[in-house]
């Protein structure tokens, strides 16, 4: 069957592709627009920079197998709402939540799910706000919502992310009990140095709001 369903996931792929592909488009050009208006009112870039990606459909297939999601492939792409993704690296913890509020002031835009992973990380240690988000898509004949994740994080915690699943991809399974101690270790570091960054970026904003020009 994992055959016949990768061939059957092909056969769209192109349309699939097309489709996440013009999403991704729109939410992107709405997170510039709002960082280059913050940037004139606050001079400040809540966004560090963004990267993006359509999933392959290998990785369709092997998250649609863990889920128990249906074999019919467009049933399948309206059950995974993280086909279309985009990885917004804020430079500090307030900023992610700024980009956030925002996105979420957004009438057409609709917010289907939210996972905080800071305020709650999880147990290996990852952090990350997780936003699923549905936005319309004009296309020559119709009009399509179609869902993107949008993860925002600072850079530390991108660098750990980053790092975690290059090693997990490593090991190829189970990480040893004190490797997986030490990145949450590691994480719990990191989140200590962003409130660190945070406390001394709001104090220099303070200072320059204060100061009499
Ligand atoms: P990729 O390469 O980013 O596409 P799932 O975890 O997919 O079974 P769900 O509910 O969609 O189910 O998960 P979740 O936690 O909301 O988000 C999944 C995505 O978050 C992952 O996508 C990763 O990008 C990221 N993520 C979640 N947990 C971790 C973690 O422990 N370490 C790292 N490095 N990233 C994590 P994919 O599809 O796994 O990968």
């Amino acid at each position: 069957r994992q055959n016949s369903d990768l061939k059957n996931i092909m056969m769209i792929y192109a349309k699939i592709h097309k489709n996440y592909t013009a999403a991704i488009r729109e939410v992107k050009t709405k997170l510039q627009n709002l960082d280059d208006d913050f940037q004139l009112l606050h001079k400040h870039n809540p966004i560090h920079h963004m990267e993006s990606r359509i999933k392959s459909p290998e990785s369709i297939l092997e998250k649609a197998n863990r889920k128990g999601f249906s074999s019919d492939v467009n049933q399948m792409c309206k059950q995974m709402l993280d086909i279309a993704g985009i990885r917004v690296i804020c430079c500090y913890i307030n900023d992610i939540y700024i980009v956030a509020d925002l996105l979420k002031k957004q009438s057409d835009l609709s917010i289907i799910r939210e996972v905080d992973y800071i305020k709650n990380p999880k147990d290996n240690g990852y952090r990350s706000l997780h936003l699923i988000v549905e936005i319309p898509v004009f296309f020559v004949h119709r009009v399509e919502k179609i869902p993107v994740e949008i993860q925002i994080r600072t850079m530390a915690m991108d660098f750990w992310a980053s790092l975690e699943h290059q090693l997990r991809y490593k090991a190829e399974g189970e990480i040893p009990k004190f490797i997986a101690e030490e990145l949450k270790e590691c994480s719990e570091n990191i989140a200590h140095s962003d409130l660190q960054m945070q406390k001394v970026h709001s104090f220099l904003e303070d200072l320059d709001r204060f100061t009499p020009k």
